[in-house]
This record gives C-alpha cells, structure tokens and sequence, in this order.
C-alpha cells in the first residue's frame, strides 16, 4: 500500500512540477529576487516580520509574524488586493501549514477588499514535515498577480521525514491518526476501479482497426457497420456498471462519512489596522540609483506635523532595511535573530540626522547603499517598464515610539556619482 500512494505522490508531484514550470511563475524556488524591483518596492512592504525559531525538528511547530503595509502608489500592473489568501513561500510542502490568521481572524479562506495604504497583521503556525535547510517566508497571494513574498530566513528541520504525523481529533469526536494517510486508500481505491472500467472500455475499442474501415464504412453510408451487437450489449452493461457503481459509491461514501464540511469557497473580510496618526508630511524630490555604487540616493521635504521631535530611523523596501546606526530606537527596532543578509551593513546615510522640530520642515537626502540591490536584484530600474521606488520610513520621537510613513516616486539610475 505505501508504495502505490508513493508512486501516487511522485506521479501527482511531477504534474504540480510540470504545470509550475509550464507557467514559469515568479516565485519558483527562490523567486522573491526574479521579481520586477516597482513589484517588490511598491506592493506589500513587511515588517516586524518574526520567526519563532531557526532550528526545529519534524513535528515541531514554528510560528510566523508580523505586519505588512500595501503601499499607496500601487504598481498598475499588479491586480489590486481585491482577493488575497494569506500563506507561507517555502520550496514544496516541507511544512504543514496548521494555522493562519489575518488580524486574528482565521485565514483559512481568502480575505477580500484590503486597501491600499493601509497595515495588516498575520500570524501563521508551521509544522515541520521534512528534514532540511529552507528559506521560509511569509507571503500574500493575490488574485490575477499571483505571490507577493515576504523576507526570507533559513530555518533548519531535523528528524526523519517518516516521523511526521499530524493527528487531530474531528469535531465529531472521531480520532484521525494521521491526516496525511487518512483517507488515501479508500481514494486510491476507487480511482482505480474507474481506472479498470475505463481502461477495458478504451482497449475493446482500440483493439479493432480503428479509422480506414470505419471511415471506409462510412462513406458508403453503411453506419450499422460500425457497431456489432456485441458492442452495444457490452455498452448497455458498460453503463449500467458505470451509473451503478457511482450510486453505490455515493452511498458508500454518505454511510462510511455521515458527516461532512464541504470545501469553503467564501470569502472574508477584516478591516485594517487602525491607522497611526501621521507625524510627518513627506514631499518627495527626486530619486537616483547610482549602479556602479549599488547606491540609492532619495531627497525629500519631511515637515514634522506632531508635537514632538523626530528623527529617521529606517528606511524599508523590498524587504531590505537600511537603518540609521546613529539612533538607538531603530536599531533596537531590529530584532537580534533577523537575517542579517536583509540588514544593510552600512546602514542609512542621512545628511541631516539632526532632530526635526515640531513644525520644521527639513531637506533630507537619504543614502541607501548595499550590495544586496546587486544580490537581491533590485537594480533593473533602467530597463523597468514602471521605474518607480517606494518604501517605508520609520521615524523615532524621543521615548522611542515608531512612526510609519511612507515615500516613494520616479527614480533615475545613473552610472556616476552627481
Ligand atoms: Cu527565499
């Protein structure tokens, strides 16, 4: 029996593989890096992303967090998030995916109408099934776009694959020992039975010679030479077979399973997160992409509107983060254990790091170097048919609180420092 549902999952995964590969999507292994930089700057921006743990073995469970911001200029090529299922982007199913929220709702379902401009908070618990080394991350899956990944961090699962088991007890009291084998045999079962009946039917065709006669036949309008009564005797058993057998299946199927919860195909909806009260008002100047220098080089008006100062503590696009060394509230605002290949080493450069009064409104040039717009991709800004940037400031007032904002439009790339 395991070998046939092992021949199965090899025949069903080799078609998942092939339709993956028919369809070159975008996020095929590590394709968060083959995205399009106005798709991973001006759609979902992550953060606050937490994993529970780096290390775990087979069974044990891992938990993911964190919020994600929809960005305002939202690329017109990227279908609005008018659909969108919350999930994790991990190579195959090394994972079983045991529970997900949005804002604390259950994600089973899609969720519909997110708006742009605004913050959600998902939660999602992982439980290991096969041993390895893998980039797990949060994602967003919209309808008629496709993924929106998240970033990414190594986690490794030890153990032997064979100990997974993922039992539940149903609502209904009945206990499940395994809910990846529950069930199986009985579909292989009867697939297989279909299988045979269809097979025979195909071959006592097939086995005759099947075109020249029959067409031969039928060009001298001798239809009744193309079915012997032996054929349609066995056709008239063929379907009396057929439909009975899918009425004994059915009632098969009602006593063996009396209760049942059939597929959800609805929707949800959960409004956003309560929106921050700006602090700042931030008018964009200009954007360059310096490409020998790997350097990104932003100038903006920023008008402090609270009552507080402020500062610039972090600048976050396509899941990337330049921080400003200079100010402790931001760099306590990097988790210890957050994958350090998503952290800029150099951090930000700012020209004026100076507190921006209640009132104030200051030129800030930001400078955002890294080799990870090499690595991560991000430098096609030149042959991008929408060459715009976007991402998320995170400002700091004196107690340490975080504000969100955020900034974006064209950007130039040149090829020499101006
Ligand atoms: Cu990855």
């Amino acid at each position: 029996m395991a070998a046939i549902v092992r021949a199965w999952k090899l025949v069903l995964s080799m078609i998942v593989l092939g339709a993956l590969a028919a369809e070159a999507l975008p996020v095929f292994a590590h394709g968060e890096r083959a995205q399009e930089p106005y798709l991973r700057t001006r759609t979902a921006h992550w953060y606050d992303v937490t994993w529970s743990a780096d290390k775990l073995s087979v069974n044990q469970e891992i938990v993911v967090t964190g919020k994600f911001r929809l960005y305002s200029d939202w690329p017109d090529a990227v279908q609005l998030p008018e659909t969108v299922f919350v999930s994790n982007a991990t190579p195959g199913p090394v994972f079983a995916r045991v529970d997900s929220y949005l804002n604390g709702v259950p994600a089973r379902q899609s969720f519909r109408d997110l708006e742009v401009g605004r913050d959600y908070e998902y939660k999602m618990v992982l439980r290991a099934r096969i041993p390895g080394r893998y980039h797990v991350h949060p994602m967003i899956a919209i309808k008629g776009s496709g993924p929106l990944v998240g970033p990414g961090r190594w986690i490794n699962v030890g153990g032997t694959a064979d100990d997974f088991n993922y039992s539940l007890t149903a609502i209904s009291g009945e206990k499940i020992d395994d809910l990846e084998t529950w069930g199986v045999s009985a579909a292989l079962t009867w697939h297989s039975i279909w299988l045979v009946i269809a097979a025979a039917w195909i071959l006592w065709w097939v086995r005759r010679p099947l075109l020249i006669p029959r067409y031969l036949a039928l060009k001298k309008e001798r239809e009744d030479l193309l079915t012997t009564d032996t054929d349609i005797k066995l056709g008239i058993v063929v379907l009396v077979v057929a439909v009975g057998l899918a009425f004994y299946g059915y009632n098969w199927a009602q006593s063996k399973y009396p209760r049942t919860v059939p597929l959800q195909a609805g929707t949800m909806y959960t409004p956003p997160l309560p929106v921050q009260s700006p602090v700042v008002k931030i008018r964009f100047q200009e954007a360059k992409y310096d490409v020998p220098g790997r350097s990104m080089r932003m100038v903006m008006d920023v008008t402090n509107i609270s009552d507080k100062p402020l500062r610039l503590g972090e600048f976050a696009t396509a899941s990337i983060r330049f921080v400003n060394h200079q100010l402790p509230a931001a760099k306590a605002n990097v988790a210890a254990n957050y994958p350090a290949e998503l952290v800029a080493r150099n951090g930000l450069g700012i020209s004026d790091d100076s507190e921006i009064k209640p009132g104030e409104t200051k030129q800030i040039a930001i400078d955002a170097t890294d080799a990870a717009w090499e690595i991560e991709r991000l430098t096609s800004f030149l042959t991008d048919v929408d060459s715009k940037v976007g991402g998320l400031l995170f400002f700091f007032d004196p107690e340490g609180r975080r504000h969100i904002a955020e900034v974006g439009g064209p950007i130039l790339p040149v090829f020499k420092k101006s």
